[in-house]
């Protein structure tokens, strides 16, 4: 019976610090979301970085994610405590039309792939630095829906599951417009912007250019 007892004693020991430092603690003046207990780390500076980093977690909990397609986990104390995540690029930094004409729709696509541990997902949005234009002359965006051969007009389609766009057109303007979106975690999700572009008999010659602006966020 001694020799029983003492070996409940032991475990224990060891069980108690593991649970108390996963607690959340707070009091009437604060609250620590997170907490660890380890054996060392520390906040280090330099001109270039800033990494903030404990020792003494067990060996393989954070060394990566687990990811499947509905959950992305990121476990330790590091990820508990970095908050949210979020990634976006694009696929190119420049799309080209090319040599438009009465006779066609030119079009030309960009990818934008984000991803997001956020649990209600992120939103992107597009802004334009004036219309399409060549000196005083532009392309009218569109209005209607649907970029058609042989009319002015100028806009942008989505697809993938997150587009906003991906049954009609809508034009590109001065004010942000949400072109993609989720409401849960995303990874690596694309969404493909094409331009379109049409003109008649009408539209000036000349080069067309505009610069856009890309903005994605997570949602909080
Ligand atoms: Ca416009
Ligand atoms: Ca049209």
């Amino acid at each position: 019976m001694r020799l029983y007892f003492c070996l409940c004693t032991a475990i224990s020991l060891v069980v108690f610090p593991l649970n108390a430092g996963s607690a959340s603690m707070t009091s009437e003046n604060f609250q620590l979301q997170v907490d660890t207990v380890d054996v060392g780390g520390d906040l280090i500076n330099s001109t270039n970085y800033q990494v903030s980093g404990s020792f003494g977690e067990a060996p393989g909990v954070h060394d990566s994610q687990s990811t499947s397609t509905n959950f992305i986990i990121e476990a330790g104390f590091q990820a508990a405590a970095s908050g949210v995540v979020l990634s976006a690029t694009l696929s190119t930094n420049s799309v080209s039309l090319s040599s438009l004409s009465t006779s066609a729709v030119n079009s030309a696509s960009q990818t934008l792939t984000v991803t997001t541990n956020s649990p209600t997902g992120y939103a992107a949005t597009i802004i334009e630095d004036g219309n399409l234009r060549s000196s005083s002359d532009d392309i009218n965006d569109v209005s209607d829906g649907s970029i058609t051969t042989g009319s002015e007009e100028y806009g942008i389609g989505t697809s993938g599951a997150a587009g906003q766009f991906n049954s009609a057109d809508t034009a590109i303007t001065a004010t942000a417009k949400t072109i993609a979106t989720t409401s849960t975690i995303a990874i690596s999700e694309q969404t493909t912007i094409t331009y379109k572009a049409a003109i008649s008999g009408s539209t000036a010659a000349g080069s067309y250019s505009h610069s856009v602006t890309f903005t994605t966020t997570a949602n909080y």
